[in-house]
Order: C-alpha cells, then sequence, then structure tokens
C-alpha cells in the first residue's frame, strides 16, 4: 500500500530543469498550476505558451484513482485494450455500493453479500492488471488517496468527479470518464483543454463557525455551477497557509461543483505536518527539497491580475458560515441571512435528517469540530432533534476518532454511525421517511444537493454546508436556527448557547488502523483469472460500437428536448441504479429518465413519433433503435453538469442516440460523449433552442468534411413542412474527430 517514493523521486528530479526551461521560453513567471502542468507534458508536445481554454494539450499524468461504480465499466473497456499492466500506478476503491441503513457494521457485511459479483470481478481484474484494490469499508476514494498516494506537484486523473480533493496536497488531480482512464492505464497520453486560471487570494484567517467549506461554498456562489468550466482555481496568499492540509481538501473537492478542472493549492508547512501524520515524512522530506517549484512564483502572487484571467479575493477573518441550496449548490446564504431565505421561499423549515462525513468533510479536523459541539451538547442536556448520521471518510480517520473519544459524543448526541463509504452522498440510503409525498429538509455535509440526489424523492430539499453548522442544526432541528447568534433550550427547559467548535487538525498520537483494507496485486497478473459470470445482471462484457456510416445524418427523431437543469444524475441517476453500473444493457433502461420535457413539463414523459403516444425515455428510444432510426438530444445549459460517470455518454450511444445538442457543455460529460463516438454540439446561437418542435425529425449537415473550427448545419423538419436551417458549433479536434468516424475512441486503441 506504500505509496511510491520512488515514483515520486524521478518526477520531482526532473521538474526543477523543466521549470526553468518553462520559465526561459514564456519570458515570465508561472503559476503552480502551469509549472505541474507543464512538467507533465506529453513527449509528443512542444513548449509552447498554449492558448488556455481552446487548446487541446496530451500529458502523462503519475496516477489513475477509480471508484467501485465507475471502475467497472473503466476496466471492462481496458480489458479490451490488450495491455497486460497497467502503465502508470493505478487503484480501485470500492466506496459507492454500500447502502446507508442500519449503521456501519450491518450494513457493510449486507454489501458484501449483495455487491459479492461486482467485487469479485473488481478484485481479480485489478490483481490481474497490477491495480492497488482497496475492499469495502476501506474508505471514500478521495480520502484514501489524500491518506496515501497523492503528492506536491504530481499530476493525476481519476474516475469520479471529486478527484480534485488532492490538490489539498498540491496536486493536480482531475475527475475523468473511464475511457480516458482507460487511456491512460494503456499508457497512451491523456488530453485536456488547457485550462484557464483563477486565482483565488485568501487573506485573513478562519474563526469561530467558519471553516474551509464555508470558502468553497461562498466561491460557488460568486462562480455559479458554469463558473469553473475549462478552469483551474490557484488558491494562494496569506490565508491559504492558514488551513490545514485537509481543509485544503475540502475546498478542492468542492470546486467540482462550479465545473471546475480542478483546484490547487501550493505546498506549505500544512501539507509537510500532514504527510509526516500520515506516516509520509520521507516524502516531505523530498518535497520540501525543490519546494520553491511546488509553489507559484512570487512575482505571481504579488501581482495576480497579470497572470491570472480572473482573480476573487476572500477574507477568511470576515467569512461568515454559509448554507447552499436547495437543489443546486450554487445557491449561496451566508447564515445570518438564511432563516428569512428560508420563510421568504417557503422551504420546510423543519429538518428532518442532517448528515455528516462524505468525501468532502470527513477529516480527523472535520469530525473534531462537529464532535466538540456534540460533546458540548451531551454536556448541557441537549439531543438531537433531527436525526443524525456520521460516515467517516477512511478506516484510518475512523479508527483514530475512535481511539481518540470522538464517537462516544456522536452516540450521545443520538447519532448513528455509518460505514467509511458514500451512502446518502449518492443515494445509497434507505431513508426511514414515513410520507415522502410530503414537503421536507435534510442537510448535509457533502457537496452535491441535486433533486432527487440523495433520497430518491423529488420532494426533499437539500442543503449543504460544513459539518460542525450541520450538527448545530441537527439538535435545533430546524433550518432557522443560527447557532452564532440563537439559543436553544435543553431537557431541564434552561436556555442554551453552543460554543463555538474546537478542531483539532491532526491526532496528536499520530493517525492508526488494524484493517486498512487494502489488497495488492498479483506479483505474476497473467495467471490471474477474472472473475464474473457470462449470464450476469450486474456485468456485461462491451461490444464495439458500429463506426460512422460515412454520411450526413438524415431523419433524426427528436427524443427529447430537456428543459432546464439536466445534470448527470437527470441523465443516469445513481442510488438504485448504481447496481448495474458494470451492465450497459441494463443500466441504459434509467436514461434521461430524470430530464424534464419541455413540452409537457414532465420528467420521463415523450412523444414516440413512431405511434403518437407517450411513453418513458428508454422505451421510446429502444422503438426507434428497433426500428433502425437515429435520434437525437436537445439540452439547455451546462448539459451534463456534476458526475464524471460516462454512463450518461454510453447509454445513449449504446441505444442509437446519435446527436446531443445543448446550449452548452460540462467538461467532463463532453469528452465522455466524444470518447463514445457521438457528436457533441452546441447551438451557435443560443435562442435557436426555441425553435426545436416535438415533432420535429433533424438533418445534421457538414460531416463528410467535418473539421476543427468549422461549423456544421443543423436542419429542423418541422412537423408542417416548414424547415429552420441553424448553425452548430463543436470543439472536436483532429483526433476526437477520428474517434467519431472509428466509432468511439475504444476502437481507435483496438486497432
Ligand atoms: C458523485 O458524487 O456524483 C459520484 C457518484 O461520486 C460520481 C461518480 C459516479 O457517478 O459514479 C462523480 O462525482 O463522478
Ligand atoms: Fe462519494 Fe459523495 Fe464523494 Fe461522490 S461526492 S465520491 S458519492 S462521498
Amino acid at each position: 500500500m506504500t505509496f511510491d517514493i520512488d515514483m515520486i523521486r524521478k518526477v520531482y528530479s526532473g521538474m526543477p530543469e523543466k521549470i526553468e526551461k518553462v520559465r526561459k521560453t514564456l519570458g515570465r513567471p508561472l503559476t503552480l498550476t502551469e509549472k505541474i502542468l507543464y512538467s507533465h507534458l506529453d513527449k509528443t508536445m512542444q513548449l509552447t505558451s498554449y492558448k488556455r481554454g481552446s487548446d487541446y494539450v496530451d500529458f502523462q499524468p503519475d496516477r489513475v484513482a477509480m471508484q467501485d461504480a465507475t471502475a467497472q465499466m473503466a476496466l471492462l473497456q481496458f480489458m479490451q485494450a490488450g495491455r497486460p499492466k497497467v502503465a502508470v500506478p493505478s487503484t480501485v476503491h470500492c466506496d459507492h455500493l454500500i447502502l446507508a441503513d442500519a449503521g456501519a457494521k450491518k450494513d457493510l457485511e449486507t454489501a458484501v453479500v449483495k455487491n459479492k459479483e461486482v467485487y469479485d470481478f473488481l478484485s481479480s481484474v485489478s490483481s490481474k492488471y497490477g491495480i492497488g484494490f482497496w475492499k469495502p469499508g476501506a474508505g471514500i476514494i478521495h480520502q484514501v488517496i489524500l491518506e496515501n498516494y497523492a503528492f506536491p506537484g504530481g499530476m493525476m486523473i481519476g474516475t469520479d468527479s471529486h478527484t480534485p480533493n488532492a490538490g489539498g496536497l498540491g496536486m493536480v488531480a482531475i475527475g475523468v470518464g473511464g475511457a480516458d482512464a482507460c487511456d491512460v492505464m494503456a499508457g497512451l497520453p491523456w488530453e485536456l483543454k488547457f485550462p484557464q486560471l483563477i486565482g483565488v487570494k485568501l487573506t485573513g484567517k478562519l474563526n469561530g463557525w467558519a471553516s474551509a467549506k464555508d470558502v468553497i461554498l461562498k466561491v460557488a456562489g460568486i462562480l455559479t455551477v458554469k463558473g469553473g468550466t475549462d478552469r483551474i482555481l490557484e488558491y494562494f496568499g496569506p490565508g491559504a497557509e492558514t488551513i490545514s492540509a485537509t481543509g485544503k481538501g475540502t475546498i478542492c473537492n468542492m470546486g467540482a461543483e462550479i465545473g471546475a478542472t480542478t483546484s490547487i493549492f501550493s505546498y506549505d508547512g500544512k501539507m509537510g505536518e500532514y504527510l509526516a501524520s500520515t506516516g509520509r515524512k520521507e516524502l516531505a522530506a523530498e518535497a520540501d527539497k525543490i519546494k520553491e517549484q511546488l509553489r507559484g512564483d512570487k512575482e505571481v502572487y504579488e501581482n495576480p491580475a497579470k497572470y491570472f484571467d480572473q482573480v476573487i479575493e476572500i477574507n477568511l477573518s470576515e467569512l461568515e458560515p454559509h448554507v447552499n441550496g436547495p437543489y443546486t449548490p450554487d445557491l449561496a446564504w451566508p447564515i445570518s441571512k438564511f432563516a428569512q431565505a428560508i420563510k421568504d421561499n417557503g422551504w420546510p423549515a423543519e429538518l428532518e435528517v442532517a448528515l455528516i462525513g462524505s468525501c468532502t468533510n470527513s477529516s480527523y479536523e472535520d469530525i473534531s469540530r462537529a464532535a466538540s459541539i456534540a460533546k458540548f451538547a451531551a454536556e448541557h442536556n441537549l439531543k438531537a432533534k433531527s436525526e443524525y448520521t456520521i460516515t467517516p471518510g477512511s478506516e484510518q480517520v475512523r479508527f483514530t476518532v475512535e481511539r481518540d473519544g470522538y464517537l462516544q459524543w456522536f452516540d450521545r448526541m443520538g447519532g448513528v454511525i455509518l460505514a467509511n463509504a458514500c451512502g446518502p452522498c449518492i443515494g445509497q440510503w434507505a431513508r426511514h421517511t414515513k410520507d415522502p409525498a410530503k414537503k421536507n429538509s435534510v442537510i448535509t455535509s457533502f457537496n452535491r444537493n441535486f433533486a432527487k440526489r440523495n433520497d430518491g424523492n423529488p420532494n426533499t430539499h437539500a442543503f449543504v454546508a460544513s459539518s460542525e453548522i450541520v450538527t448545530a442544526l441537527a439538535l435545533a432541528g430546524s433550518l432557522t436556527f443560527n447557532p452564532l447568534t440563537d439559543e436553544l433550550v435543553n431537557d431541564k427547559g434552561e436556555k442554551v448557547k453552543l460554543a463555538e467548535p474546537i478542531g483539532i487538525e491532526l491526532p496528536s498520537k499520530g493517525f492508526e488502523v488494524k484493517e486498512s483494507g487494502y489488497q495488492e496485486p498479483a506479483a505474476n497478473g497473467s495467471e490471474v483469472k477474472v472473475i464474473g459470470a457470462p449470464d450476469s445482471q450486474r456485468l456485461q462484457l462491451l461490444a464495439p460500437f458500429a463506426p460512422w456510416e460515412g454520411t450526413d445524418l438524415k431523419g433524426l427523431k427528436l427524443l427529447i428536448k430537456a428543459k432546464g437543469k439536466c445534470t448527470t444524475d437527470h441523465i443516469s441517476m445513481a442510488g438504485p441504479w448504481l447496481k448495474f453500473r458494470g451492465h450497459l444493457d441494463n443500466i441504459s433502461n434509467n436514461m434521461l429518465i430524470g430530464a424534464i420535457n419541455f413540452f409537457n413539463g414532465k420528467t420521463d414523459s415523450v412523444k414516440n413519433q413512431l405511434d403518437g403516444k407517450y411513453d418513458s425515455v428508454p422505451k421510446v428510444q429502444r422503438a426507434y433503435k428497433a426500428a433502425h432510426l437515429g435520434s437525437i438530444v436537445v439540452g439547455d445549459e451546462n448539459y451534463g453538469e456534476g458526475s464524471s460517470r460516462e454512463h450518461a455518454a454510453m447509454e445513449p450511444r449504446f441505444l442509437g442516440v446519435r446527436v446531443i445538442l445543448v446550449k452548452s457543455f460540462a467538461r467532463i460529460h463532453e469528452t465522455n460523449l466524444k470518447k463514445q463516438g457521438m457528436l457533441a454540439l452546441t447551438f451557435a446561437n443560443k435562442a435557436d433552442y426555441d425553435k426545436v418542435q416535438e415533432d420535429d425529425a433533424i438533418d445534421v449537415a457538414g460531416l463528410t468534411s467535418f473539421k476543427p473550427s468549422v461549423q456544421l448545419a443543423v436542419i429542423l423538419n418541422h412537423k408542417d413542412g416548414s424547415r429552420d436551417e441553424i448553425k452548430a458549433n463543436h470543439s472536436y479536434n483532429e483526433q476526437q474527430i477520428k474517434w467519431f468516424k472509428a466509432g468511439g475512441a475504444l476502437n481507435l486503441i483496438r486497432s
């Protein structure tokens, strides 16, 4: 399980010289992001100033990380690539498939039985191909990566959108689809649009109830869910150095919610302490040797407006705790305004469930801060008025906080400790609710709060905040409580004002764990057999997609014109569907069932143009497929925001959708579509969205001369015989056009 110090030494040994060369070539000081990106350029790339936000550049990442729900597809694809072993250090983490129901021990036991097939498959494939495997119960991918593998100055890709968590240790860590991971594991370069850079200058120091989480909740409010697309956020300034490494991780983690490519902090003392405390003194010593390379240049931080495309400044001393939501993570409320917002909007004030933990907020520090509130409550005869759950991020954190006596306070407050896993964050939650038809509220310390995400119920209003604010609100049982100013009444009828949380960044006795849950790959993988039954309902080998037919596309049926927010949760829902993540045919039955049909305002109800009847989206699409008719999906802004799950691209591909035409895309989803051989197009004129009618048959012209930067024509053939010809933009480069023509990137690797 040891971090790969030799690999890291190799990366570090080349860095100073490479960075000096870049500085000379570009003739200016460099941001940290540029230092890391340029020192990971693929050998085929030139050293030149890349145009931010538009030039595609090839990189060579140092690591790959995969979680169980996405690893299945990534590894099914890797198995087709025909390589004996992964080309870079890679790991798989079993965290998404554990249902939260009765508490940690029972839930884990149930999951191991229920998901046996998938765990056996992942464990055997990992062992065969040289991949480190973290068993269920070991922890959530991003926490385990931070504790074991992340390193300052490194570059990692991961099949999960919160991979940027590792930015808390100064790593450029980027969320991708499984096909991208497959490329890197197969030894191919990895392509990314060279990002624009946003500098976030932090001054002052967090105090009282304010925490690292509030930094990102505020940034989300400023930049919105689209504001980070094709951008990397680099945090710096005196305030940055006062935040713990895990607090930095929280900030970088939730950068995913603004669509950021990733977020990062420069190497500093806090990171060094964290490395030492997690058994990596040796690595800290190596990083210290080249610490100037692991920070942005002084001139950049002194004069950020000159080197970043945008600069945001936040004074931590004045930062108020925030609560964001409902339904979108960028609806940011300072706590002093939140009670009024609840009243003004008629959101349910009663808090039914409060949940802490997740990959975003489950460090030792987070748990100690929340536990200090729970301890104060126990000492002052206060009990939780809402249901209250705790999901530790890893077995190492759980073991250590139990040893140090924190868990008992949650217990006394009335809390339930869940397994070290994603659980309710991804809808793996058997919520015990009496009346699901009732509007209700929950609050979490997680990162996403899209409709239906946690419990599948559209009536649930989900909010996000820090672990300590969530804990305080659990005690109040109400969302209109402000712990900074208001009092609670305890069992004895006394008024109590909560004390401010006290956090301990790192355990004084160091971290400890008995059973880490790690499995080393086999020394000789060729002898390992992959475990999987041919008639499985959960795993299905992939068949190659058909290549492009060589002509323009004619008469595509409009499958759905999606209205408003259409995240990957709307396109390929998680929760109960997670069990089919390794079975493309089965999971395709959830395609777009959460998207709202523009024409009737309903979900999962679209017109079948063949018989004029309304039916569920996957059914209608299967009817088109059976009739050998292609189709098209039309969407709104930031289509595909949220998760990295490539199922959201593979399902339409598998069922015969040919084109996704939207106002704008989220980065990972757009790439996933291209990788699978789909046409991902955007309206050249966004108002043309309004021209699309329910019974349209749509043509796409210009494909025989498909070229980078050249628009395609889209012809809307309306039912009444009239037609509209509109223009569509695309962002395909030469290589991506080849993917389209081959019917998907994997078809190219294979050949
Ligand atoms: C999420 O937070 O939405 C997930 C579940 O972790 C996803 C990955 C998935 O869909 O498997 C993500 O963020 O990429
Ligand atoms: Fe798991 Fe939630 Fe983190 Fe995604 S955001 S990795 S589902 S804990």
